[in-house]
Order: structure tokens, then sequence, then C-alpha cells
């Protein structure tokens, strides 16, 4: 039901704000009677005429507050306030935005200053920053598994898909207004959740750069490969980034940078125009973030390295080497931290069952283990000075039913996989983490063929449909990731 609750959606349903009941404000009529089906923050839901309706008025304590009426819930009185912007205060309570009474709330400090989180000491990422810290929950996704939840009925699911809110996962800043209306606001949120010697990591994901994926249709973003635009990620987007991740310089911060750009210059410089006309501002803007952020000390990045099934094969690990150091080097004196694996994909972190030979069509690293024990061998002796690694394990619990591991689009068969956590394997020391970097239910292109950004491998025969466009909510790929988690949820 309240599928998103992306504060731009917003703005027109607060015309509403004097509804009879709860629910009105979100879309769906006031009951008639009161049979309660399903109660979350928002209130009690009852089903009428085959549709969601509201029960009452809100559980909420009070007679209601300004944030209500942009879907979100209003704080108790003893929240604190963690960001302002022009509707109010914002708190945040069981993982979720909430808002502050405006005057009301308890005895004081209220109000517009924006509250009592000031950045302190500049801190130091010493080793592997997923060590040692407290995992940021971001408040965007509970609000979307909530509106996953309200559209289930059995309880075995209800109850899998709740403990999703435990887990972090990635912020992705795929767009200038994005970045610009969620890195501050989470930076902001994780400070105030971080106390005394406990620090918060919160992990965000670069991605907007000119000409994005030059090799597919679904993910390509708003600026293209020509100068202006090249200009305006510099100006727009990374020197924003930067000067906020330089504003909130006492916290630990983790960027996935670019997932799928580099690889794109491993293997597709030839056989995609598009790809050949991307080259010389990927690795601008590279060597740009790279200066500017790579120099932060409370801030590790690590550049996308594709995954398994595409630099995996002798051939592409030994161009990788090549391009990887490059770029990095162009980037001095800033540094990486090392590469991600696996972002959004679907392949498995072991599967003894495959080898080197034509099912596999002849890569040696068939598996997500086996590539990053490669890896780590190539770039180190390509001169890579530091080389670590963290693996997207948001999906590959479950073998999926693909026949070719190049399909990607919206996997039947999917699962969870390991859960968050730093050294996740031993005698690995350079994995630094498993971690969720694609949301588990946010689609990875549409299946409608008619779509401006459809691509072929949304429509394949493995890939589950209807689907969404990329990024929206898709209810089906999250119920059966959920009861495929592997481990179990
Ligand atoms: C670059 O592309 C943008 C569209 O994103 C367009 O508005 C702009 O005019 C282009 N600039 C050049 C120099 O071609
Ligand atoms: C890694 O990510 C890519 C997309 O970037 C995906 O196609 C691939 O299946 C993923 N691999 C694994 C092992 O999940
Ligand atoms: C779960 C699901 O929707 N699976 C579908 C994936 O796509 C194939 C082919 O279109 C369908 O047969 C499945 O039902």
């Amino acid at each position: 039901m309240k599928a998103s609750f992306a504060l731009t959606a917003i703005a027109a349903l607060a015309a509403k704000a004097s509804a009879s009941c709860f629910s009105e404000r979100l879309g769906y009529p006031c009951c008639s009677g009161n049979n309660v089906v399903y109660t979350d923050s928002d209130g009690q839901w009852g089903v009428e005429n085959g549709n969601w309706c509201g029960i009452g008025g809100s559980t909420s304590q009070s007679a209601g507050c300004w944030s209500q009426a942009l879907g979100y819930p209003c704080c108790t009185s003893t929240s604190i306030p963690v960001y302002t912007d022009g509707d109010g205060d914002w708190g945040v309570e069981n993982g979720n935005w909430c808002g502050i009474q405006k005057g009301g709330s308890s005895s004081g400090g209220s109000s517009s200053s924006g509250g009592n989180v000031t950045p302190g000491e500049q801190y130091t990422i010493t080793g592997n920053p997923f060590s040692g810290v407290k995992f940021f929950i971001n408040p965007y996704y509970t609000a979307e598994v909530d509106g996953a939840i309200a559209q289930m009925s059995d309880s075995s699911l209800i109850a899998k898909a709740k403990k999703m809110k435990e887990y972090s996962n990635a912020i992705w800043l795929d767009t200038i207004k994005n970045m610009n209306e969620w890195l501050e606001k989470n930076l902001k949120t994780a400070l105030a959740e971080q106390s005394g010697s406990t620090k918060v990591l919160t992990v965000f994901v670069v991605y907007d750069l000119p000409g994005r994926d030059c090799h597919a249709l679904a993910s390509n973003g708003e600026l293209l490969a020509n100068d202006s635009d090249a200009a305006r990620y510099k100006s727009e987007y990374i020197d924003v980034i930067e000067e906020k991740l330089k504003t909130y310089k006492s916290q630990p911060v983790v960027l996935i940078v670019e997932p799928d750009s580099l690889a794109n210059m491993v293997t597709n410089i030839e056989s995609t125009p598009a790809c050949a006309a991307s080259e010389k501002y990927y690795l601008d803007a590279h060597a740009y973030l790279i200066k500017k952020l790579g120099v932060l000390p409370h801030v590790a990045m690590y550049l996308d390295i594709g995954h398994a099934f595409w630099l995996g094969w002798d051939d592409n690990r030994e161009k990788a080497g090549k391009v990887y150091s490059k770029a990095i080097a162009s980037g001095s004196p800033g540094k990486v931290r090392g590469f991600a694996s696996n972002v959004s994909n679907y392949t498995p972190w072991e599967d003894p069952t495959l080898s080197r030979g034509p099912d596999t069509e002849w890569n040696s690293c068939p598996d997500e283990k086996r590539y990053i024990q490669a890896m780590y061998k190539d770039f180190t002796s390509a001169g890579i000075k530091s080389v670590y690694f963290i693996e997207d394990t948001s999906r590959n619990g479950h073998k999926t039913d693909r026949t070719h591991p190049g399909e990607w689009c919206n996997q039947t068969g999917v699962g969870i996989g390991a859960r968050p956590q730093a050294n996740p394997v031993s005698g690995m020391d350079y994995l630094d983490a498993f971690y969720w970097v694609k949301p588990l239910g946010e689609s990875d292109g549409t299946s409608d063929e008619s779509a401006k950004r459809f691509d072929g491998y949304c429509g394949h025969a493995t890939a589950m449909k209807p689907a969404p466009e990329a990024g929206q909510w898709f209810q089906k790929h999250f119920e059966q990731g959920l009861e495929n988690a592997n481990p179990p949820l």
C-alpha cells in the first residue's frame, strides 16, 4: 500500500491533512466497520471492498502532528531532533523517521536549531572500516519494508519481512537530486545515533557517472557522456558530496564507487560504441573523485569490480589489473581501500558444483569466492597497494533459476544471502565484509517492452515479470528473496 515514502511524492498529500481518519492521507479510504487485519506505526488497517482502509484515528499518542500529513508518524516526547528541513524537526524511532511536535515537545529544546547533534573530532579509519562499528539502518528502507508488510497476509512471511528491518544496507546516491535529499539527512541521523566510542558506519553508493553503465539500458543515468554533463558531475555531485563529508567528519563512511563502470572499460570498449565514447569521462571522473574523497581520513572507498562472470576469466582479470591500477594512480594523493564485488548480482559465494569447463565457458572463477581470491593475487601483482574487498550478499543466497550466469535482471529463485558482517571468512583477511549493497525488493529494470529503459535481459525467461522500473519497489521479488533466504531469516 504505502509503497514508498519519498518526501517528494508527498507534497500532494499534505493538502489532505485534515482527513477524518489516518489512512486518507496515505491514499486509502476510512473503513466503515472496525475489523482490524493489520496494525503498523500508522494505525489499524482493515480491508473493505478488496481495498485497504483505515480504522479510526492514528495510533500515535497525540492529536496528530505535521509529519503525519507527509506519511510519517509523530515522535514520542523524548525524541531528539536529528534533522531539520522546511517541514520541521525530524527524529528517528524504531528505525523510521518521525516528526517532532512543533513548539510542544516536552520541555524545550524544540526548535529550529536543527538540533543538538554537531560533529565532533575528526575520526580516522585505520584498517577495516566495517570492524568494531555499528551499521546504520536506513530509515527509507525500513519504510519500504513496512509498506511491503502491509501487502502481506501470510504470518510467517510477515515475520521474515520484519527481520529485514534489523539489517543495514547501502544508500544509493543515484541522481543529483537524491544525493541532495539523502546524503546529509542520513549522515546526520547516523551521527545522532553515535554515542561515546561506538561509531556508526553509513555506506553510500556513488552512482551518477556521465554515460553511466554504457553497456546496459535499464540503469542509464541522468548525465550523458559529454563535456557539460561531465562538468556537472564534478560541480553539482562530487563537490557537494565532498563538502558534506567534510562537515560530518567524526563518523566512519564507506563509499562504493560507480557500479558497472570500470568493468565496462575492461570488457566493452571494443564492442560497444557507447563505452568507447564514455572512456575518457569515466577515467577523468574517477581521477577527480579519488583525489577529492580519497584524502578524507574518515572515508573508505571501494571501486566496483563487476562480478565473477564478468571479469573472472583469466584474460579479463589481467586487463582489469591495468585499468584499475591506472585509475587509482590517477587519483593520487587520494587512496582507495579496495573493491566491491557483485553489487546487485546473484552469483553465489561458493558453488562447488562449478569448475572451469564448458559449463562455465572456461571461466576459472565460477563463484565469487574464487573470483575474489584470484583478484587479490592479480591486483596485488599489478602493483595496487591497498587490496581489500567487500561482497554484496543481498541476493545471492540461493542459486537462481537462470541457465546462464550473465543473466542479471529480476532473476526468479532469488534468495537473500549472508547477513552484513565484518571479516566474514577466516583465512581471507583481505575480505573486509559481506554487506547488502543492493536493497532486496528494489527492481533491476522494467519488463515492459515499450518502456524507454527496457533492456532485453529483463524480458528473458528467468526474469521475473511483470517488473517495474529500476529502483521501484518489486513486491514479488522481495517476497521470493525472503522465502529463499540462506541462511534463513
Ligand atoms: C550534454 O547532454 C545534456 C543532456 O543530459 C544536454 O542538455 C547538453 O546540451 C549536452 N551538452 C553537450 C555539450 O552536448
Ligand atoms: C554481481 O553483480 C552483477 C551486476 O552488477 C550481476 O549481474 C551478477 O550476477 C552479480 N554476481 C553475483 C555473484 O551475484
Ligand atoms: C515468480 C515469477 O513471476 N516468475 C515468472 C518469471 O518469468 C517467467 C517467464 O516469464 C514466468 O513464467 C514466471 O512465472
